[in-house]
């Protein structure tokens, strides 16, 4: 499969996956389809069949309330029935909503943010020791760099020379319900170059240069590489994009599940079918005036106490 093709169906997915369970992230989830597509693609080496393989590389979504873009990886690569997918967040289900280390494919569990590249680096330290070829990676949010743990396990990479160690940012500027700016600020590339690793930049929605990224890793004089992957949280579809109300909301019957799902079906590549709406969605109502959940509406934490006071 093709990392486009790859990507479109972890959006696809992701759609589908969160309107069914009722369920968070879709924003984050399309802010790492492109660059989990490539990863899962072209990048890492695995058996789908033999998922504890000892040859693989390691890969941790540090960042794990986008589990269900990993969950669709992961399927669509084989590791479990795509149809599984439909149980993401139901009860019961081993999909939960951040990634378990009970699904094939998943080495360990994330959800509390700050603890990906602390374990990612301690594999590569061990990789070193035992003298073996595979690679660790881990892909963090840039909110997630606010947790002081990252930058301790930035500093132990550098230190023990883990040029074996990969950590992707996916730097969309926004964390659950504001921007990373009024939050609290990282100036990424200069605190990651200045804690001693090799720094690229890259379009993260742009596949041929995330490829060309990841295959400038291992050979940087034996400092760690972090790609900085500059993304837009929601990416894909139009009125999710950079719009904080899409870091918790799920896509809803009517509206704005059918305009989902038609946006994706107008970008879909070639080669790839849509297993849920094969011919796309009816064109949906227009939105009531006054909606709140409209395109343009400037969405901000206080929608849910504006939600609540008009009903
Ligand atoms: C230790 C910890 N604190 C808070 C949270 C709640 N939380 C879930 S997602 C999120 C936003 C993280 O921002 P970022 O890493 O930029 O991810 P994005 O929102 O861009 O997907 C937060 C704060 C958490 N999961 N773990
Ligand atoms: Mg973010």
């Amino acid at each position: 499969m093709k990392s486009e093709q790859l990507a479109w169906l972890i959006r696809r997915h992701g759609v589908e996956m969160t309107h069914l369970s009722r369920g968070s992230h879709i924003g984050a989830i399309f802010s790492t389809a492109d660059i989990m597509g490539v990863l899962f693609t072209d990048v890492l080496k695995y058996k789908a069949d033999e998922p504890d393989w000892e040859g693989r590389d390691r890969f941790i979504l540090s960042k794990g309330h986008a589990g269900a873009a990993m969950y669709a990886a992961l399927a669509e690569c084989g590791f479990f029935p795509v149809e599984e997918l439909k149980s993401h967040y139901q009860n019961g289900s081993r999909l939960s909503g951040h990634v378990s280390h009970f699904v094939p494919g998943i080495d360990f569990s994330t959800g509390s943010l700050g603890h990906g590249l602390s374990v990612a680096a301690g594999r590569a330290l061990a990789a070193k020791q035992d003298k073996k070829a595979w690679r660790s990676f881990a892909l963090l949010g840039d909110g997630e760099c606010n947790e002081g743990s990252v930058w301790e396990a930035a500093e132990f990479a550098n230190h023990f020379r883990l040029d074996n160690l990969i950590a992707v940012i996916d730097y969309n500027h926004m964390q659950s319900l504001d921007f990373c700016n009024n939050t609290l600020e990282v100036d990424m590339a200069r605190r990651w170059a200045g804690f001693g690793w090799h720094v690229i930049e890259v379009n993260g929605h742009d596949h041929n240069a995330l490829k060309e990224a990841f295959s400038q890793i291992g050979d940087n004089g034996g400092k760690p590489t972090v790609i900085i992957a500059h993304t837009v949280k929601g990416k894909g579809v139009s009125f999710m994009e950079n719009d904080v109300l899409w870091h918790y909301r799920f896509p809803h019957d009517g509206w704005e599940y059918n305009c989902a799902v038609n946006e994706l079906h107008a970008a879909k590549p070639d080669g790839v079918e849509d297993p849920y709406t094969p011919n796309g969605c009816p064109e949906a109502e227009p939105q009531p005036d006054g909606c709140l959940h409209t395109a343009s509406e400037t969405y901000h934490p206080t929608y849910y106490i504006r939600e609540i006071e008009a009903k």
